[in-house]
């Protein structure tokens, strides 16, 4: 309570300041507000620094301004603001730059930076703006109803709607998320401490710039409290001012202790108190057997600024120059006080280093905040009602704010400098959204640097209505440990634990009467006056207003698990060495505990050369390296630092060495032989690279330059190389064979027969296909074409030019099959009269042979009378032959000739009568009869036989023989004389005669 009523009086002081400036400032320009001035400071701070001076000086080092602001002024809202929440009023009408109020009595602020500020939230107490406040009046018309100023606007914060941009603390800057606990400790943790230090606090100081300590310690002196025997004693750590001789002030840091008596040369657990004394916090732990500190921190760095953040701490080590925008303020300068004091512990006798325990309320509460994050050697941490820039949430509209907080001549100087640059709204005279949205961090970020220790946050309520503990919003404090404690969870601790069903309070009721409260946004806190340290992070809403009282057993009670814990330590000296593929173990990590009942647990990686190479089984300890592709082949002695709890406690981290000998093997293949790729056509290698095992990297695949396709038959070779990426490789081959086997198959499965009667020609080659070379003409070395009769076989070859060749056979005929046809139907007819020769032999014409001539058997020469067929056959020589028949005609049609026909006598003389024997002499010729048959066939007589006087004796002629005759020589008397016609006949054989007579006379005398 002291606290807060401190900081409202200092408060107010600003404000009256305020007020005498405005008075001035009125005259000259109705619309200026506060504004900081660059001009007229030194360059070099004196003692007679102003807060207002060094704040503005720092503003200016930054170029930042406040905004020209409109004086407060008239009866009604908006009182020459726009921005001025509606249902408010300036708490003394007649001071509008003061203090305003609400309804409910809230503090309603508006920061140099321009925004308003005031601690509700709840839209369900929004009144009407008919019932907002009564112009002139000094009551409220509705105070039942009336809610707080800011009612209805929304807070901004966690869970609300609207909100500002969540941060996640398991996100990276760069957008890349947290998976695992290294990734906390090595990466983002880092990183929030860094842009914690940059945003907010101010930078921890190196080593480097630390003065020298020197470290006494008082009498003791002996009491009995709480019916506890205590011996106490201060601790004085005397800072040299060697480094800054002309420091107007020297800082200290003093300690004053109460330990139990009976503890006495025991290292003794110690709560310290920022700001407290030994007899308050021994108080609270003396019945738990721990020490009670109470530090003076303000001996170390005031809690002021103006001049006195260029001496004490700050200025010593800033050489008392102004401080740099990232320089610490005090809350950092403070938490350093502690860190020495931890430092010093390690040498006193009764005080346990290891078990540090730190409170501090309100501002003294950010301090403990910031003690905590800062140096983990704090085992538990209680920042009471640490509010704005304490534990309360940042991006969030309630109570107190950033811009308040930064823009204040009384607290500026707890941060840096560059805080400043996330106050006021982003845009001029809009009150929501602030810059506070460009925030990279917030009050979670802060506590999740405490993981895994203990952190225990609280609250109270608005008792006194307007000057309790809502303006240090006990929400956004309950936000802050239940958005931080994921990654206590992450580092395998549990959280904040608020067990499921819990009845959260409602938003307090309006009005100014005893129950009246402010409404803390929709969702409230975990309800009051119940402990909640289940968990690592702890919670405590107290039912009082702003004190750190009420929660103070309950922190001993949470912190007791803690220091009480005997700390589980990793054993030293452990060295391991890389085992060879396959083998991913490097050995276990041990540990010991002095707790009989506890066992060690979430074994855990915070850093080392070696973190993301090897990893440890967060059970067991064991350490193995799951990717060794991660080792670079030289030898290495690896560190890895390793934390392990023992479901309280954390380790200190160790390091354990690693051993990793350098590689010098070579990858051996896993197939002694590679299979051997093949095809016909072509082929490939197909399938994932072969592999290698090295001893060091394990797996190696192979790569080549080769080309892992061919189509040439042959066998080729691919040469795989195994690089273990450390120099070693080793290679090995494989066979890529391309060999056709596969003849080519014919397109016909039989060839068509060719065939020809006097000649037969294959037209073309035929053709077969192969599975590599497609379609292929056939070959042979037999003729293609036939001309002689008979059956013929062509052998095709098919050949692929692989090596393979398919046969095919292919039969030619060639049959005659048509006769000779003779050059005319009919043959003449030969004829002759003795006889008819045929002159020559008659022709046909073949189809094959062309012009035949006849053959026969027959005779050619006939030389006797008759017809004869001759039979003519024509032969074409190829088993074909036609006949014709000619027909020869011997005929002999010319009857013989007479060549001479003579009668002998043919003259009879003496007609007497008598018969006289005649003669025929007869020459016959006959072509064909050589003795025709020549006869008398007729005679004939001029005179009748008997007639006048011949005597009348007849027959006058006798034919004797064929050429004989009788013939009577007589004659008539009166005649000429008698003439006998002999006719004589020639007649051949053929029957042709001829006739010629031959006279013979019997004369007349
Ligand atoms: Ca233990
Ligand atoms: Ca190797
Ligand atoms: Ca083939
Ligand atoms: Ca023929």
């Amino acid at each position: 309570m002291r606290t807060i009523n401190l900081k409202f009086k200092k408060f107010n002081r600003e404000i009256l300041i305020l007020l005498t400036a405005i008075a001035l400032a009125v005259v000259l320009a109705t619309v200026r507000g506060h504004a900081q001035s660059c001009v007229g400071l030194p360059s070099f701070p004196t003692s007679g620094i102003t807060t207002t001076q060094d704040r503005d000086q720092m503003m200016c080092q930054q170029g930042l301004t406040f905004p020209s602001l409109p004086v407060r002024s008239g009866t009604a809202w908006p009182w020459n603001d726009p921005t001025a929440p509606t249902n408010a009023r300036p708490s003394t009408l007649s001071s509008p730059e003061g203090n305003w109020t609400d309804a409910q009595g809230h503090t309603i602020v508006r920061t140099a930076w321009g925004n308003w500020h005031t601690y509700d939230a709840d839209p369900i107490y929004e009144p009407n703006p008919s019932q907002h406040y009564n112009p002139g009046s000094t009551t409220w018309p509705f105070p039942s109803l009336n809610g707080g100023a800011l009612s209805g606007v929304g807070d901004y914060g966690p869970e609300s709607s609207p909100r500002y941009p969540d941060i996640d603390l398991f996100k990276m800057v760069d957008g890349t998320s947290v998976l695992s606990r290294e990734d906390w400790w090595i990466k983002r943790r880092p990183e929030i401490f860094n842009l914690v230090q940059q945003e907010f606090y101010g930078r921890k100081w190196d080593p480097s710039e630390w003065p020298a300590i020197t470290w006494s310690v008082g009498s003791i002196t002996t009491g009995t409290q709480n019916g506890v025997a205590y011996r106490q004693k201060t601790i004085t750590g005397t800072i040299s001012k060697a480094t800054y001789p002309a420091l107007r002030n020297t800082p200290v840091i003093t300690l004053q202790c109460r330990t139990p008596a009976a503890k006495a040369g025991q290292k003794a657990p110690v709560f310290i108190q920022n700001g407290g004394s030994a007899s308050t916090v021994f108080g609270f732990t003396a019945t738990a057997g721990f020490g009670g500190c109470g530090y003076s921190n303000t001996a170390l760095q005031p809690d002021s600024g103006g001049a006195n953040l260029s001496s004490y701490i700050i200025g010593l080590v800033n050489k008392g120059n102004w401080r740099k925008p990232d320089d610490p303020g005090a809350l950092v300068a403070w938490a350093w006080g502690i860190s020495r004091l931890i430092d010093y512990f390690a040498s006193d006798p009764d005080i346990d280093e290891d078990k540090v325990a730190v409170e501090g309320h309100s501002r003294y509460g950010k301090a403990t905040l910031i003690a905590a994050a800062y140096d983990d050697r704090v085992v538990a941490a209680f920042p009471s009602c640490g509010g704005s820039m304490g534990t309360s949430w940042a991006r969030r509209h309630y109570g107190e704010s950033l811009s308040f907080v930064s823009g204040s001549t009384s607290e500026y100087h707890w941060l840096n400098g560059k805080v400043m640059n996330y106050a006021g709204p982003i845009n001029p005279g809009v009150n929501i959204p602030g810059k506070v949205q460009n925030l990279d961090v917030d009050v979670h970020s802060v506590m999740s640097l405490i993981a895994p220790r203990a952190v225990m946050t609280n609250g109270g309520s608005d008792t006194p209505a307007g000057n309790g503990d809502a303006w240090q919003d006990p929400r956004g404090m309950f936000l802050a440990g239940k958005y931080s404690g994921p990654v206590w969870q992450l580092l395998g601790w549990a959280g904040q634990v608020i067990p499921p069903g819990t009845v959260f309070t409602s938003p307090g009721s309006p009005g100014t009467g005893l129950t009246a409260g402010p409404a803390e946004s929709t969702r409230g806190t975990p309800p009051f006056n119940v402990a909640f340290i289940d968990g690592t992070v702890g919670w405590r809403r107290h039912s009082e207003g702003h004190t750190d009282a009420p929660d103070w057993p309950t922190f001993v009670t949470f912190a007791s698990r803690y220091l009480n814990d005997k700390r589980p330590v990793i054993t030293a000296g452990q060295n391991f060495t890389l085992p060879s593929f396959p083998s991913n173990v490097l050995g276990t990590a041990v540990g010991t505990d002095g707790d009989a009942a506890d066992t060690l647990q979430h074994w855990q990686v915070t850093g080392g050369t070696g973190a993301y190479t090897f990893q440890i089984n967060e059970v067991t300890g064991q350490i193995t390296i799951p990717d060794r592709s991660k080792l670079n082949g030289s030898a290495h002695a690896y560190t890895l630092t390793l934390m392990v709890g023992d479901g309280k406690l954390p380790s200190h981290v160790r390091d354990v060495t690693i051993n990793v000998p350098a590689d010098t093997a070579a990858p051996v293949p896993d197939l002694a032989t590679l299979p051997s790729a093949t095809g016909e056509c072509s082929a490939r290698i197909t399938g994932p690279p072969p592999t290698a095992t090295d001893a060091y990297v394990g797996p190696v695949t192979g790569s080549t330059t080769d080309p892992l396709s061919y189509s040439t038959q042959g066998e080729h070779v691919v040469t795989w190389k195994y690089n273990d990426g450390h120099g070693n490789v080793s290679m090995q081959t494989q066979k890529v064979i391309v060999k056709d086997v596969t003849a080519p198959v014919p397109d016909a499965a039989s060839l068509t027969t060719v065939t020809g009667e006097c000649s037969a020609t294959i037209p073309s080659a035929p053709r077969a296909t192969d599975n590599c070379a497609g379609s292929i003409t056939g070959t042979t070395s037999d003729p293609l074409t036939y001309t002689t009769q008979g059956t013929f076989t062509v052998h095709w070859t098919y050949d692929d030019c692989n090596g393979n060749q398919t046969a095919q056979t292919q039969t030619v005929i060639v049959h005659d099959t048509t006769a000779p046809v003779p050059n005319v139907s009919v043959l003449p007819t030969i004829t002759g009269e003795c006889s008819a020769t045929i002159p020559s032999a008659p022709k046909a014409t073949d189809n094959c042979a062309g012009s035949i001539t006849g053959t026969t058997s027959d005779p050619l020469v006939y030389t006797t009378q008759g017809t004869f067929a001759v039979h003519w056959t024509y032969n074409d020589g190829n088993g074909n032959q036609s006949t014709q028949n000619q027909t020869v005609v011997v005929h002999d049609t010319t009857p013989p000739t007479f060549q001479g026909l003579t009668a002998s006598p043919n003259v009879l003389w003496s007609p007497n009568h008598q018969m006289v024997a005649v003669s025929i002499s007869a020459v016959v010729t006959d072509a064909c009869d050589s003795a025709p048959v020549t006869r008398i066939i007729g005679v004939a007589s001029n005179e009748p036989i008997n007639g006048t006087g011949d005597g009348d004796t007849a027959p006058d002629w006798e034919i004797t023989g064929n050429l004989t005759l009788n013939l009577r020589a007589e004659r008539a008397g009166n005649g000429n004389g008698r003439v006998y016609t002999i006719t004589v006949e020639s007649r051949d054989a053929s029957g042709n005669a001829r006739i010629r007579t031959v006279t013979v006379t019997v004369p007349h005398n």
